[in-house]
């Protein structure tokens, strides 16, 4: 009996869960009852504010006005009909951050647990006006009508935060301040301000001028070098303290707090660059080998603070000291990841210290630094915030929070281990990875997509058993700012949508999150907010498919308005919008493009040829061998891009040896594939096509557990000649043939930097006849380190050169008059970066 009614309790509430609500509201609320009627603001609307309401009053009355023009009164009385009374009330039965809003026919009510509550409330009530309501200028004829409703509403989680680099892109005051009122709006609580790093110190210390007058600023003639396609003028910036202490006040009036980083004791070379003596004195038998760290580069930057150093715990404290005197917050971040220890092992004081101390290796003197660091903080009344490093090495005090960013397994055990907690892990929350394979963006910790950000469940996997969720204060998302030196906006199109689901996931019960409902309310609705909030957000491409003569576009949300090309161009919105299928014999000349507004599109994405085929295999410790009818993909001779996708990730699956197969006779074939991104690639080289043959693609296959999957085909759209190649730079690889397989996820990199006059030849085996040859530089989708200052030189007969074309952005593209023998890179300048990548001659 008792279970019987607990399972009509359950079912009702799923009933409840996946009801559609006419109000689509992003962060979800905990429970919206939706009522009959309207509420309509009109300029005699009265914002009622008590005086701990006033401010709110305010905010509220301020953000109504750029685009209702109302000029609303706040005061304190409560008129009888048409207002927003607004009122804190702390024995409201909710969570702290919690709200009550109702809205009747006369005026809505927002009652708040606190302040926090009552900011919240006012959140959700912009969402029910029209989403005209963000707009920074008068939107002329809209009713500014919300639904009746009541709402009741509080936080998943206490913690729910943003991270944004500085350092590698500065962003002034009215960008951060920008970014941080967009937060508010999705009831982001935390905003995680990560002011130093290797590229540039951002915050002015009075006692340290240095830090700013030299370490905030990178360019040819400063003490930093160029990074991230700063190039040759001289680039940085801070912020003054007047301006730090302003940004803190922005932010507290949105409820949102912020958590300074200063990152040490790694990530520190813009410290180094103003005040060597921070670092490491290392012993003269080291010195005098010769071996420089800086000449052996690492990832890790080894501008390290020294540990054995008794003057950097004086300076840290100076430093830190002034932070703490203009950020409120509890918690200062103090860094603590990817510390290279390479001087500390080699530091006559280190040495001495890991002596005094009876340590044995390198990493007990980072948690040594912690602690210190962490004394540092508590005799200024603070609490010590840092990456999941800082727990390598010992025990902190459980006042430290460890943000935990590496894994899924970093976070339980920091959790585990009684820290206060907050959870980013990489492969969901770091929106410096790309969203798609299509996208640009680092993809070390995997594509990190919408769906994916949003599908994170921490009650998954028995990831916190027992009562360590309770040290799990939340979530964070981070954007590194290493890639978002280009296209303009980018920054924006990496944080939204995503930040919509991280607010979701901070902010919604996990029963009450749902995927295609989170989608359809953003899609819908949160768009239409985003685009008045003047968010440059990414919009999503469509799906776009080629087989048999035709290509298909699957809209990537009902209603999405996709435009097309076949001429090779990008979209327009001026390009046709796509109705049906498109018949063509050139699928590679296709690109359809979502456009949401004239001024918001999505990349632009070629047809993907509908999968040759699938697999399905039982496990097996030998090869097995499958074969796919080809002919309605493969339409052309050429080069291909042959891929095999498990359906799910297998590390024992493997592919050798793909054969292409005309009329049962092999005509191309491959032995060396590659992995990337979870799939198994081949290159295939097809000589000819005839429409009347019959083409069969066959492999050789295995995996020791049962596998299932599918095979596509891509048709690269560029010649493959066979070349040779002539070397004359200190390439990383022992040979370039790398370069001449055309297969462009293959690179050399050149290391150390190329000098001025370094170059490297293509000699064609036979005179080649083509459109254009491009030479692209820089990491396949990354684009870091391209060549800076450099040209190309076309040579008709094998012997003399004539200059081309210079490098803009890292590409030059040559159109040779006829037949060319060589093609030449040569190198004019060093760039400005530790290397330079080189990838495969484009031909077309
Ligand atoms: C790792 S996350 C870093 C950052 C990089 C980021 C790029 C962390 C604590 N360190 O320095 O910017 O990866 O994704």
């Amino acid at each position: 009996m008792n279970q019987l009614y607990i399972m009509i309790i359950a079912v009702f509430c799923t009933v409840d869960v996946v009801g559609q609500q006419a109000v689509a509201l992003i962060p979800r609320p905990v429970q919206v009852q939706e009522l009959q009627g309207s509420f309509e603001l009109t300029g005699s609307t009265a914002i009622v504010a008590g005086r701990s309401e006033k401010e709110l009053g305010e905010y509220l009355r301020d953000k109504l006005h750029s685009s209702t023009g109302y000029n609303l009164k706040v005061r304190a009385a409560e008129g009888e009909t048409n207002h927003i009374v607004l009122q804190i009330d702390p024995g409201l039965t909710l969570p702290s951050e919690g709200y009550r809003l109702t809205v009747g026919k006369q005026g809505a009510t927002i009652t708040g647990k606190d302040r926090g509550g009552v900011f919240n409330g006012i959140q959700t009530l912009l969402q029910l006006l029209p989403p005209q309501v963000y707009a920074d200028t008068l939107a002329r004829g809209i009713a500014w009508k919300m639904p009746s409703v009541t709402i009741t509403d509080y936080p998943r989680f206490r913690y729910r935060g943003m991270m944004l680099d500085v350092s590698r892109q500065f962003f002034d005051v009215p960008e951060v301040e920008q970014y941080i009122d967009w937060l508010s709006m999705h009831k982001i609580n935390r905003f995680h301000w990560h002011l130093t790093d290797d590229q540039g110190w951002r915050i002015q210390i009075k006692h340290y001028p240095r830090l700013t007058s030299v370490g905030a600023w990178r360019g040819p003639k400063e003490q930093l070098p160029p990074a991230y396609g700063s190039g040759d003028k001289r680039y940085g910036g801070y912020y003054t303290q007047k301006q730090i202490r302003a940004v803190v006040r922005y932010a507290a009036q949105r409820n949102v707090e912020i958590i300074p980083e200063i990152d040490i004791p790694g990530h520190s070379r813009a410290v180094a660059v103003s005040y060597p003596q921070i670092l490491c004195k290392p012993d003269t038998a080291f010195l005098e080998k010769g071996s420089r760290a800086t000449a052996n580069w690492d990832w890790r930057d080894p501008n390290v603070w020294c540990v054995g150093n008794e003057q950097n715990y004086k300076m840290l404290k100076v430093i830190l000291k002034e932070v703490a005197s203009f950020f409120p917050s509890k918690y200062i971040h103090i860094g603590g990841d990817e510390v290279n220890p390479y001087y500390w092992d080699h530091c006559t004081r280190c040495r001495a210290l890991m002596k005094k101390e009876h340590m044995t290796n390198a990493m007990e003197l980072q948690h040594y630094f912690m602690q210190r660091v962490e004394g540092i903080l508590h005799s200024l009344g603070k609490r010590m915030a840092g990456w999941d490093e800082i727990m390598d090495g010992g025990k902190l005090d459980s006042t430290t929070a460890v943000y935990a960013w590496r894994s899924t397994a970093k976070a339980s055990e920091a959790a585990m281990s009684h820290y206060p907690t907050v959870l980013m892990m990489g492969s969901y929350f770091y929106f410096d990875m790309a969203q798609s394979v299509n996208d640009r963006g680092h993809d070390w910790a995997g594509i990190v997509s919408l769906k994916k950000v949003y599908s994170f469940n921490p009650l998954e996997n028995n990831l916190f058993p027992d009562a360590s969720f309770h040290y799990v204060k939340g979530v964070q998302g981070a954007l590194w700012s290493e890639l978002l030196n280009k296209p303009p906006r980018f920054m924006e199109y990496q944080s939204y949508p995503r930040i919509a689901a991280l607010a979701e996931i901070g902010w919604t019960p996990q029963g009450e999150r749902n995927w295609g409902d989170f989608y359809t309310r953003l899609t819908h609705t949160h768009f239409e907010r985003m685009k008045y909030m003047n968010i440059a957000f990414r919009v999503p491409p469509p799906e776009v498919w080629y087989r048999s003569g035709y290509v298909t576009v699957v809209p990537p949300y009902p209603g999405a308005e996709v435009r097309y090309t076949t001429d090779g161009s990008i979209p327009t919105v001026a390009s046709p919008i796509y109705r049906d299928s498109i018949a063509t014999r050139f699928p590679d000349s296709v690109q359809c493009r979502t456009f949401y507004s004239a001024s918001l599109a999505s990349i632009p994405l070629k047809p993907v040829r509908v999968a040759a085929g699938e697999w399905t295999m039982e496990p097996a410790t030998g090869m097995t061998q499958q074969a796919w009818n080809i002919n309605p993909v493969f339409d052309q001779a050429g080069s291909w891009d042959i891929a095999f996708t498990p359906d799910t990730l297998d590390n024992t699956f493997s592919v050798k040896q793909v054969e292409l197969l005309e009329n049962g006779i092999t005509i191309s074939s491959a032995r060396l594939g590659n992995i990337t991104k979870g799939s198994w690639r081949y290159r295939l080289v097809v000589p000819a096509y005839d429409a009347t043959k019959q083409y069969t693609l066959r492999a050789e296959m295995q995996s020791s557990k049962a596998s299932t999957g599918k095979v596509s085909m891509q048709r690269l759209p560029y010649l493959t000649p066979e070349t040779g190649i002539i070397v004359n730079m200190p390439l990383m690889q022992h040979n370039a043939l790398p370069l001449t397989d055309y297969d462009f996820s293959t690179t050399v990199s050149c290391m150390p930097n190329a000098r001025a006059g370094d170059n490297l030849t293509f000699v064609f085996a036979s005179p080649l006849v083509c459109k254009t040859i491009t030479s692209v530089t820089g990491m396949p989708m990354l684009g870091l380190f391209p060549i800076q200052h450099g040209h190309l030189e076309l040579s008709y007969d094998g012997t003399h050169f004539e200059y081309a074309v210079p490098y803009t952005d890292g590409t030059a593209s040559v159109s040779p008059a006829h037949a060319v023998k060589a093609v030449r890179i040569v190198i004019d300048a060093p760039t400005d970066a530790p290397m330079m990548v080189i990838q495969d001659l484009r031909i077309e």
